[in-house]
């Protein structure tokens, strides 16, 4: 199995800046070296190139909307080569924005090579905002509604069909911050939102096993990692943090049960924010959740 890191250092999509030092964050901490002592080929395609963000308020409810769109077509083109080439791509971020271009990527894939695409979403927030309803504009916490084919025109309908996912395709895990427009979204599209009250009640390995229930050899399994999903105590290293994430073990037995299914093809890796960060700890945290994804265990198996 080859994995092939895709470096996408922006900010475009989000609040805060710094989350374009991901990239570059990731490889200090090893993530190149951890893959290939783990005995996968692994190849850095270093980082793609964009325009720099403008940080001009919101137009239209959205933010940098020809700069994210710019970014996006670079990540898209990248993924999309990757995966033809039969290879597993890593987006290493950038902030979620980068999300769009990726899962609309793969989404083309898997129509063309007849799977089913299922995406997991491990994040604080849902990102479900659109720019009629999102507080913000920033285009971060809007990838699933243009995922889901609700969002400014240029960043919908990349995969080749209106929507590159449904709502049925994804489920969200350690969900703790919706904003009032977006708990209407969720209960109006009926999205598989597993908040971290669902896990406080049901245990991480129930709900995994409701998320991951419907995984089968025809499925292809795109894991979106925002760190924010992460406690801030554990992952200082974000911009847009929030109180009362999944434990480390938690999270580490969500990754190893996907890791179980065999189906993971893709993945992105963002929001990582060096400025924020405590010497890289977040993202030498992210190097050991991505380690447990590609099958890391503590006793043989
Ligand atoms: C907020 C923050 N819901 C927004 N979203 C973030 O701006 O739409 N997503 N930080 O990761
Ligand atoms: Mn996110
Ligand atoms: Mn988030
Ligand atoms: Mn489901």
């Amino acid at each position: 199995k080859t994995v092939s890191l895709i470096g996408a250092p922006t900010d475009v999509g989000a609040s805060v800046r710094g989350a374009g030092m991901g990239p570059d964050a990731l490889r200090v901490a090893g993530l190149y070296e951890m893959l290939r002592g783990h005995g996968l080929n692994v190849i850095d395609h270093g980082n793609l190139a964009g325009p720099p963000t403008p940080w001009t308020p919101p137009t239209a409810g959205v933010r940098h909307l020809e700069e994210v769109v710019a970014w996006n077509r670079a990540v898209f083109d990248r993924v999309a080569a990757v995966l033809a080439a039969g290879q597993v791509p890593l987006l290493m971020g950038g902030d979620h924005c980068l999300a769009i271009g990726s899962v609309s990527a793969v989404a083309r894939h898997c129509r063309y090579a007849k799977k089913k695409l299922r995406v997991i979403w491990l994040d604080a927030h849902s990102d479900v905002n659109n720019p009629h309803i999102s507080p913000s504009g920033n285009v971060h916490g809007m990838p699933v509604s243009c995922l889901l084919g609700d969002g400014p025109k240029p960043l919908v309908g990349w995969s080749g069909e209106p929507a590159a996912i449904t709502p049925a395709d994804i489920d969200f895990i350690g969900i703790r911050s919706v904003d009032a427009h977006e708990k209407q979204a969720i209960a109006q599209l009926g999205l598989q939102v597993f908040d971290m009250r669902h896990i406080d009640e049901h245990g991480m390995r129930n709900t995994m096993l409701e998320a991951l229930h419907d995984v089968d050899e025809d499925t292809h399994l795109h894991v979106s990692f925002d760190l924010d999903c992460l406690d801030p105590t554990d992952a200082p290293g974000v911009g847009t943090g929030v109180r009362g994430g999944p434990t480390y073990r938690e999270m580490q037995l969500c990754m190893e049960m996907i890791a179980d299914t065999g189906r993971m093809g893709s993945l992105d890796v963002v929001e990582i924010n060096p400025a924020l960060d405590v010497r890289n700890r977040t993202a030498e945290l992210a190097v050991e959740f991505v380690a447990s994804l590609f099958g890391a265990s503590t006793l043989a198996r």
